[in-house]
């Protein structure tokens, strides 16, 4: 069988900035490629928000329509942990789209994150620490997946599920989480490539953009990469692309996208320095505008100038040193849930302060979101405070009382809220 793995689309990204369609346009370049194939996996990030808008899901659902209109002659076999109802027997129709949810569409246990929206709606089978099995011309191969869960959970929520080898399958376990061998910066409690499970045929992890292909345990791991470069760092230079995986050879192929922005760096002081590299690069021809990075120490009337004379032909961003507002006014421009994210940190305090567990901000900040603020409540008063703290208000004695996750140290309880 040839399996097609596209990751991290980002569906969303940039909205409102001239790069609005570049997700839509990679994914769909990617997507119709990947018809050639019989299975597509998708290893989280589909989206760039939690709440993408109604623009953002049309799109990404006529997208989805592809692999259903296509041919593919694989079945289902089985399922493994996974309600079978769950399963649309429309996202069977044609070549079937497994998915994972990524970091940027993980919401709160019991509220519906987009990717599981897209199996609702019947475009896709949605994973999470569960699996199923494909079967086509006597060859099976089985799909584990668990969605992204915050790093500190991580190892916790793998090893509660413990996934394992479905004998006479290929096996695929795919994740979407920092994996410590292929992160290039420290980020705390990021898993460890030996804390997974051994013994499956291909490792996918999505979650980290560059693509790169490695081993652990005598099989392939596979970083796909994302389909559009989210931060304009020296990483996001590589060409951006998807996987063919062959069952039978076992090869991995990656098939770079043919209209991709290119990015460049440049690191010039003076002006004439500066305007030579982009004459030099800019005499080149280019599907798309590429965008050039430009870091030195520039007056804002050249910043102005030079984007009135190259920006017709280039997206140009500018790294001031020492200028503290460019983090924030490219994260505002590009990534539309940094508000929320603002929100968070906002509320994370204010819990703080009343010596609530900031570790309850989380749902607190998406319960009212969605305007439950009985829930809200409900999880301020019953869930335990700080050590030392005594709960302002006494809820009266149920019949059977909520199990609260944070009472015992056990990891089961902890992991509730994940699994
Ligand atoms: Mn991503």
């Amino acid at each position: 069988m040839k399996i097609a793995i596209l990751s991290d689309m980002h569906f969303g990204f940039a909205q409102g900035t001239e790069r609005e369609e570049d997700p839509y346009e990679a994914a769909n370049e990617a997507m119709e490629k990947a018809l050639a194939s019989d299975l597509i996996l998708i290893p989280g990030d589909v989206f760039n928000a939690r709440v993408p808008s109604t623009e953002t899901l049309a799109r990404a659902m006529h997208i989805f329509t592809k692999p259903i209109l296509s041919r593919s002659g694989i079945e289902l076999a089985d399922v493994v942990g996974k309600n079978r109802n769950d399963i649309s027997p429309k996202s069977l129709l044609g070549t079937p789209v497994i998915a994972i949810h990524g970091t940027h569409e993980r919401r709160v246990k019991g509220l519906m994150n987009p990717v599981q929206a897209l199996e609702k709606a019947g475009f896709l089978t949605y994973l999470h620490c569960n699996g199923v099995i494909f079967k086509k011309n006597g060859e099976k191969i089985c799909v584990q997946g668990m969605s992204g869960v915050p790093d500190q959970y991580a190892e916790n929520v793998l090893k509660e599920w413990n996934p394992k080898p479905v004998p006479g399958c290929v096996n695929i376990l795919m994740l979407h989480q920092s994996v410590k061998e292929f992160m290039h910066e420290r980020v705390p409690y990021t898993l460890g490539l030996d804390k997974l499970p051994k013994g499956f045929d291909l490792y996918i992890l999505g979650h980290m953009h560059k693509p790169e292909k490695s081993s652990y345990a005598g099989s392939p791991v596979l970083i796909p990469g994302s389909l559009v470069p989210t931060q304009l760092t020296k990483d996001s230079t590589k060409s951006k692309g998807f996987w063919f995986f062959e069952t039978e050879t076992r090869e991995l192929k990656f098939i770079p996208l043919k209209i991709q922005r290119i990015i460049y760096f440049i690191e010039k002081d003076s002006r004439e320095e500066m305007e030579g590299e982009l004459n030099r690069i800019l005499s080149g021809k280019y599907a798309k505008k590429p965008i050039i990075r430009i870091k030195g120490k520039i007056q804002s009337n050249l910043e102005k100038e030079i984007k009135n004379r190259f920006g017709d032909r280039a997206i140009i961003s500018f790294k001031k040193e020492l200028e503290e507002e460019e983090i924030p006014s490219r994260t505002l421009e590009e990534h539309r849930l940094s508000v929320q994210e603002l929100g968070k940190k906002l509320l994370e305090q204010n819990l703080k302060e009343f010596k609530l567990d900031p570790k309850i901000f989380e749902p607190v900040f998406e319960l009212l979101l969605e305007g439950r603020s009985d829930e809200v409540l409900d999880v301020l008063t019953k869930k335990p405070r700080l050590s030392g703290e005594k709960p302002k208000r006494e809820e009266p004695a149920k019949e059977k009382p909520k199990p609260q996750p944070q009472a015992k140290p056990s990891t089961k309880k902890g992991l509730e809220k994940f699994l």
